[in-house]
């Protein structure tokens, strides 16, 4: 009796076991992040927009959580993706743009948003633009490239493999360049000039648009891009088709996810340069190229949005939406974002933008969006990207180690519209580094001179040899330098900014 009483019971705790196990497996949300290429603050209808309309982001900013003062990691993409992906500063790692050719930035010590959800029994993808480098030195793209987001924890990738306006353009899927016929392949030159194909620079009448030197390599699809690229000629990507292959990607990959808690990073390639939106939505807004990109963009957001309540998975969803950087008119390609701007704010009232110190290199649409968990609302509480990593290790119970997310803080509460408490400080990095403290923003002298090419292009880059401090709640636009009357804050925020540097540890 004793025996049979104690086997049923263990077979019942097995059974309640078993059964919480599951239970909380189906509890865990998915989560996608959607990434917009250089998307700035103003660019959204809820945010200002002229000249654009966005109905689909508007509707999830009002249906979900908007933050006003929300910041991707840098002013520019890979520092950027490296601070969301890694819960770490770029500037730990001297992340810069990157080539098209440049080896993995991150590597499998580093762990990674996506590692960290694999642990956490997720199925992880990403899709879109990648620009964090592929391969270990003299990438061969005509066979596995053998160190990128597989290593470090994507079970899943379709790739940009850098940006739109360089080489290699051709999709890979998980590693591989698709369509690819091996009699034909593919080699990168970011130096010397290598193959056949035009070039921007001999062969002008054959483009869809001018572009500036740097712009002006190999061309394919009427584009002339950065670097040259020979070979491979069943497998280029046609521009147009970007978003829309992106998001037919997405939706098989959440319809085969759609029974288990998944991870997906969506990185669009709009608005990024080269703006070549499909015919769809040529037209669609009065800002030519720039704005209709904008609007492509958004309709694929929707895409994504309805794909999950088709599924019947939208409440158990979280969407993070964001940009990697703040706006940019003239990138490198003629396209008529400056002269057909109209009133349009791409930056909002914040001055700078891509390249920039200033606050609108940083300062971009940040909404989260939960059916069932997120009440609509507007948040002013001050946040970075960069602590995603531990927000959604906290959302999934993921425990962090010792050597993961050192810069990241827990901002889950804030992210699901709990708390309306802010970061003490952000970091914002540039070609110098920036922080804030609450209105406070200081922004570090450099020795170096503006680039030239930011000055051709009308980027305020905010770099000064002298020491800039901003009073925002006063000052939003960052036009009147107090450093002067206040040195006691410009002493404080210089010792906040090298204890940060200094203080590479895990937090909370
Ligand atoms: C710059 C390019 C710019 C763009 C940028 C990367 C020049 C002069 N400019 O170097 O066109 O490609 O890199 O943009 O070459 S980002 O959003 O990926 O950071
Ligand atoms: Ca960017």
């Amino acid at each position: 009796m004793k025996k049979f009483f104690f086997s049923f019971y263990s077979a019942l705790t097995m059974a309640l076991t078993w059964s919480i196990a599951i239970y909380a497996q189906e509890k865990k949300p998915n989560i996608i992040i959607i990434y917009v290429d250089d998307l700035g603050y103003g660019d959204l209808g809820i945010t200002g927009a002229k000249g654009v309309k966005t109905p689909n982001l508007d509707r999830m900013a009002t249906e979900g959580l908007i933050l006003t003062d929300g910041h991707c990691g840098a002013s520019t993409c890979t520092p950027s993706r490296y601070s969301l992906l890694t819960g770490n500063y770029a500037f730990r790692n001297k992340a810069a743009i990157l080539p098209g050719d440049a080896p993995a930035l991150i590597t499998p010590e580093t762990p990674t948003i996506a590692s960290m959800l694999k642990r956490s029994g997720y199925n992880t993808a990403v899709i879109g633009k990648w620009h964090l480098g592929l391969g270990t030195g003299n990438i061969n793209w005509n066979g596995y490239i053998n160190m990128g987001p597989k290593e470090i924890g994507f079970d899943y990738s379709f790739l940009i493999p850098a940006t739109g306006d360089r080489v290699p353009t051709v999709y890979a899927e998980n590693q591989r360049v698709v369509n690819l016929n091996p009699k034909d392949p593919i080699q990168v030159s970011y130096g010397q000039k290598i193959g056949n194909r035009p070039t921007g620079i001999e062969n002008p009448e054959l483009l869809k648009m001018k572009a500036d030197l740097q712009h002006s390599n190999t061309i394919v699809n009427g584009v002339s891009r950065i670097g040259f690229m020979s070979g491979g000629e069943s497998a280029l990507w046609k521009d147009e088709d970007f978003s829309l292959i992106f998001t037919q990607k997405a939706k098989a990959y959440i319809n085969s996810n759609k029974n288990n808690p998944f991870f997906l990073y969506f990185a669009f390639q709009d608005i990024h340069v080269p703006r070549v939106p499909h015919p769809d939505f040529v037209g669609k807004s009065s800002m030519g190229p720039r704005g209709d990109a904008i609007a492509q963009m958004d309709y694929y957001t929707g895409e994504l949005l309805k794909t999950l309540d088709s599924l019947g998975i939208a409440e158990n969803t979280l969407v993070i939406f964001s940009s990697d950087n703040g706006p940019v008119l003239d990138d490198g390609y003629d396209d008529k974002a400056v002269e057909m701007l109209g009133n349009h704010k791409p930056a909002g009232p914040y001055r700078g933008g891509k390249y920039s110190a200033f606050e609108a290199g940083t300062r971009v649409p940040t909404i989260t969006y939960w059916p069932s968990k997120i009440k609509p609302g507007v948040s002013n509480a001050l946040f970075t990207q960069v602590d995603l990593y531990h927000s959604l290790a906290k959302l999934t119970n993921s425990k962090l180690n010792s050597n993961e997310a050192l810069d990241s803080f827990d901002a889950l509460p804030l992210l699901l519209g709990k708390s309306k408490k802010g970061r003490k400080y952000i970091i914002e990095e540039a070609f110098t580094l920036a922080i804030r403290n609450r209105n406070w923003k200081y922004i570090h002298p450099v020795s170096m001179a503006t680039p030239e090419w930011l000055n051709d292009k009308n980027v305020e880059a905010g770099l000064s040899k002298n020491v800039q401090l901003y009073d925002l709640k006063t000052d939003p636009s960052e036009r009147n330098n107090i450093a002067t009357i206040y040195p006691k804050k410009v002493k404080k925020m210089q010792a906040l900014l090298e204890k940060i540097k200094a203080d590479y540890t895990r937090k909370n």
